[in-house]
């Protein structure tokens, strides 16, 4: 058999046999042959967990299989959109039927009307919307609005948020407050990162500071308002809402970048979760039900600088394509409980009580598992994302993220996919709970989780 680059991570680490990856490991040194990294977006290439990553054949429900025949119970949900369940026949019948009457047109369609109309009727903060292809692209229009809005140049973003790889958000903290920032990437010029300001995540007084720092020169605050990009890391209480005031009294733009929180943690995001409106919306992943798709949404006095009526240029040849906005309908349709049979919930808000019902059993058995294995984890969980740090917590920036134990989470991960569990290979990443997910899988995991913790504490 074929050397298995998991076998020293597994085995030097955990019992269980890992699963055979005959067929991934040759598929992997052949994609590296021809793709960069062997993969399309860095986080699949299993380097944060020091193994090679699995290839995944096909995926129905809360189950991914690779290509080995391994069945797993996939928590990374393809990192958000797949709230749904994989292969929803919803939406596999939307997108059938759509394909069929044509892919790309390049012209306006009723769906896309459709779904931006849900969208605003959704975000109270929204009257508004431009689709785009990606959440870096909603980001990087958000960015361009505000600043076109304020007449402004600066940013204030947090550490530890992640909002897409356009240069000026491939940014990271430096020490201490409102520091300017360095870019995390060789090809950022300096005079892009100079107008970033990077503060820590959860500290208000960091935000003033940076405001008064750089009095009327700053267009924007923007924050995950669920940071989900260094694991989960809600935002602590009243810490939005003095994002909001702080913007009001310097009259800049608050982007939420809802990218992930966006019809994840509630059908309305963050907004409705928490009560606190964003001047400009960036949201993607599960409002294109697994195709490519990204929104920038906002009241219309800002849109409307977007061109063609306003000056502010963006644009996309497959903006608003007619697939990725049949499988967002569809999986709006599964969420606002309009989609009938098949096991959906009647309702919207029977849906988000199911997920965050399987959630909250599922955080359950994480800490049980922990208990009883003696291994010290902190769960923080908002609905149906969550993260298990190895750490005494609390778990509130990304400095305190930097502080849990990563090899542990790495051992973790390797015990997990060895017991047909796929969580995110990164310790800075979210587990993303479905509607497909059952009360079978959440015991299976928690099982898993106690066993693989049992071997840890050895
Ligand atoms: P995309 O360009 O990848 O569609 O979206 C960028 C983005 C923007 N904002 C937030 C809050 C995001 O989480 C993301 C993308 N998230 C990562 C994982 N956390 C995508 C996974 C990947 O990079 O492969």
């Amino acid at each position: 058999m074929p050397w298995n680059p998991l076998l020293p991570i597994i085995s030097s680490r955990t019992m269980k046999k890992p699963p055979d990856l005959t067929k991934s490991v040759p598929a992997y040194a052949r994609a590296r042959r021809f793709i960069a990294g062997g993969v399309n977006s860095p986080v699949r290439a299993f380097h944060s967990v020091g193994a090679d990553p699995v290839f995944i054949a096909s995926a129905c429900g809360s189950k991914l299989r690779d290509i080995d025949g391994n069945e797993y119970i996939d928590y990374v949900g393809s990192w958000g959109p797949m709230i749904a369940g994989h292969a929803h026949r919803h939406v596999v019948k939307a997108v059938s039927e759509q394909a069929a009457r044509g892919t790309s047109f390049g012209a306006p369609t009723l769906a896309e009307t459709a779904l931006a109309s849900r969208i605003a009727a959704a975000f109270r903060s929204i009257e508004k919307v431009r689709l785009v292809n990606s959440g870096t692209e909603a980001v990087m229009t958000a960015a361009r609005l505000a600043r076109a809005h304020t007449g402004r140049d600066m940013i204030i973003k947090t550490a530890g948020c992640y909002h897409g790889h356009s240069d000026f958000f491939l940014v990271s903290a430096g020490s201490g407050l409102a520091e300017n920032a360095i870019a995390s990437s060789p090809g950022v010029p300096k005079a892009i990162t100079s107008l970033a300001v990077v503060i820590p995540y959860n500290d208000i007084d960091a935000a003033r500071a940076a405001f008064s720092g750089h009095k009327g020169k700053i267009a924007a605050v923007i924050v995950e308002p669920v940071a989900a990009n260094m694991g989960v890391v809600p935002p602590v209480e009243g810490y939005l809402a003095a994002l909001r005031q702080l913007c009001d009294e310097n009259s800049s733009c608050l982007i939420f970048d809802e990218v992930i929180s966006g019809f994840r943690v509630a059908y309305g995001g963050a907004q409705e979760l928490f009560g606190v409106d964003a001047d400009i919306t960036c949201l993607g992943k599960i409002i294109g039900g697994g195709l490519p798709i990204g929104a920038v949404g906002a009241p219309a006095e800002i849109m409307d600088l977007l061109a063609p009526d306003g000056p502010v240029y963006q644009a996309g040849t497959l903006s608003g394509n007619p697939l990725a906005t049949a499988a967002a309908n569809a999986t709006l349709d599964i969420l606002d409980g309009t989609a009938v049979g098949g096991g959906i919930p009647a309702s919207r808000k029977d849906c988000y009580a199911r997920l965050d019902s399987t959630s909250a059993l599922l955080e359950k058995g994480l800490l049980d598992a922990a208990d009883s294995s003696g291994v010290t984890v902190t769960v923080n969980r908002v609905g149906s994302i969550m993260s298990c740090f190895f750490a005494t917590g609390p778990v509130r920036n990304f400095s305190d993220v930097q502080s849990t134990d990563i090899d542990t989470f790495k051992t973790f991960f390797a015990g997990m996919l060895a017991r047909g569990i796929y969580l995110a290979p990164s310790a800075y990443e979210a587990m993303f709970v479905s509607l497909a997910h059952s009360r079978d899988d959440v015991d299976k995991t928690a099982a898993a989780a106690a066993e693989t913790l049992r071997e840890i504490a050895g």
